[in-house]
């Protein structure tokens, strides 16, 4: 008898011991097989034995036994948990992201200042109540030029300044071409609206030239035309003035001078006192203290009978506006081909 209670007393004294000396969850399965496994486990053996006991030291052994059996099974968990917890915590201060590390700055990129520049001037008038209208860069002969008063034999068809398309024509047979100014969107509207009209015509326009610092084969516009009863050459200048205040600062001031464009009558064209010297003269206007801005007029009665308006009933005045232009002044940059080059260093100015 005393020798199944001295050899269960070691199982307890020793298991535990194990249990508290193991370093590692595998260690803890190796003393959980040791003490508890099916068939060899120590403790599982002895529990084995009971029967063939007499039936009091039997009970007696079996209480303790199974006391020790679950004291162990607690022990051992409790254990694993402790390891296992260590070792995550280990893990995770060798492989975790030190959190209080400065992070990457994002690169924000910006609009390029000409996109700026054309939305800004599309806001001004869409305050006045202008509506936005756009088209197709690809144009017919008809609506770049016939439908804008060019006669024939117009310079501006020649092909020094044009890019006619070889391979494409339109219904006529006539060829198509890039258009070199974004009046035939203020046709097409004017074909598919009726007065009142109130459009501004931002976009992309060609034309074949040389590339300057004033000049280039692909640029912008904003063109802006209203068509109503009784407009007159003062609700031009009311609205170009308006545009010159709200574009460079309330106290620019405009100056009109009479000029000439096919497609209106009379032509106008628009300077802009000199912000750079308050109109005192220096670089930027060539010391005139005025810098010319945009070209304008009152439709010509051929454009509004061409798209089936009755200049009688109808009058209307129109503007062209030189993105780049107004870009170059604004800013004060001496070089057109500056906004065509994507040199980081020059767009960052604009951010
Ligand atoms: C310039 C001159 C101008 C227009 C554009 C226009 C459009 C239609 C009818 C009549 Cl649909 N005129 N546009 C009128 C006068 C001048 O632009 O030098 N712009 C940079």
């Amino acid at each position: 008898m005393s020798e199944s209670f001295e050899q269960l007393n070691k199982y307890q004294v020793d298991s535990l011991h194990e249990t508290s000396e193991a370093a590692t969850p595998e260690a803890l399965d190796a003393v959980h097989l040791k003490y508890l496994g099916r068939k060899e486990g120590l403790l599982t053996q002895l529990l084995q034995t009971l029967p063939s006991l007499p039936p009091d030291q039997r009970k007696e052994l079996g209480r303790k036994a199974n006391e020790a059996k679950r004291a162990l099974e607690s022990a051992l968990a409790e254990k694993k948990q402790s390891l296992e917890s260590a070792r995550l915590t280990k893990t995770l201060s060798e492989t975790a992201e030190d959190l209080t590390l400065p992070g990457t700055p994002l690169v924000r990129g910006g609009l390029h200042p000409l996109t700026k520049v054309e939305e800004d001037i599309v806001a001004v008038f869409q305050r006045l109540g202008f509506n936005v209208a756009e088209g197709p860069e690809v144009e017919t002969d008809d609506n770049n030029f016939t439908a804008l008063n060019h006669p024939p034999d117009h310079p501006a068809r020649d092909s020094h300044d044009t890019f006619y398309l070889k391979s494409h024509k339109d219904a006529a047979g006539a060829p198509l071409l890039l258009r070199t100014h974004t009046s035939p969107v203020q046709i097409r509207y004017m074909k598919t609206h009726k007065p009142p009209l109130y459009i501004v015509a931002p976009g992309r326009v060609f034309r074949h030239e040389a590339v300057d610092a004033t000049h280039s084969f692909v640029f912008h516009q904003v063109e802006g035309l209203a068509v109503d009863e009784g407009i007159s050459l003062a609700d031009l200048k009311g609205a170009l003035t308006l545009f010159a205040r709200e574009m460079f600062g309330g106290s620019a001031e405009v100056r009109f001078r009479p000029s000439y464009f096919p497609f209106v009558e009379p032509g106008i064209e628009v300077d802009i006192s000199c912000a750079f010297c308050s109109g005192k003269g220096c670089r930027v206007c060539k010391n005139t203290g005025w810098v010319e801005m945009l070209g304008a007029g009152l439709v010509h009665p051929n454009v509004l009978r061409g798209v089936g308006l009755d200049p009688g009933k109808f009058s209307g005045y129109a503007f062209g506006i030189g993105v780049e232009r107004v870009a170059m002044f604004k800013y004060g940059v001496d070089d057109m081909r500056l906004f065509y080059e994507n040199d980081v260093r020059f767009l960052r100015q604009f951010r």
